[in-house]
């Protein structure tokens, strides 16, 4: 639908040029209206979609993701450095957020340590494909391994490490 929008732009100023040549102007115009109607429309699906990609950089992963965060992409957990590790305090929240709109969970190898933020709630986070979770951990040098059971599995995959310091 995207690139149907885009050769429509593409193709919009040899028809102009041509209806002008013909000497149908107020048609020409329409059309010209119709043709920027268009384009709104298709930057307005671009930068819809853009936020989840990143452009080529989302790719190389992360680099849009906010700190103490695991970003979920199409089949892998990323965090803003573009590692799938995260080092963080004991008690300090750790957010795992999915803008994929893939369907993806969190599921820990030790659900018990990873505990509730405020009224959060505290193990695996189920199954979602949007929207942002927290967790936080407790023991300093502790190591909370996790994986979307949907992409991966504990060892393979699309899978993560807190490690607390
Ligand atoms: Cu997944």
């Amino acid at each position: 639908m995207h690139r149907t929008r885009l050769v429509a732009l593409v193709a919009a100023p040899s028809w102009i040029q041509r209806y002008e040549e013909v000497g149908m102007r107020k048609i020409s115009g329409l059309l010209g209206a119709l043709i920027l109607g268009l384009g709104v429309v298709s930057c307005g699906g671009g930068s819809s979609t853009g936020v989840g990609g990143g452009g080529g950089g989302g790719g190389g992963g992360g680099g849009n993701c906010p700190a103490n965060t695991f970003c979920m992409g199409a089949a892998n957990f990323v965090t803003t450095a573009g590692t799938t590790t995260l080092s963080i305090p004991a008690n300090t929240p750790v957010t795992w957020t999915n803008d994929s709109g893939i369907t993806h969970n969190v599921t820990f190898d030790d659900p018990a340590t990873a505990l509730a933020v405020g009224t959060g709630s505290p193990g695996n986070i189920p199954d979602n494909s949007s929207g942002s979770n927290e967790r936080q951990f407790a023991v300093s040098g502790s190591s909370h391994p996790f994986h979307c059971t949907i992409h991966g599995t504990s060892t393979t995959g699309m899978r993560g490490t807190v490690t607390v310091q």
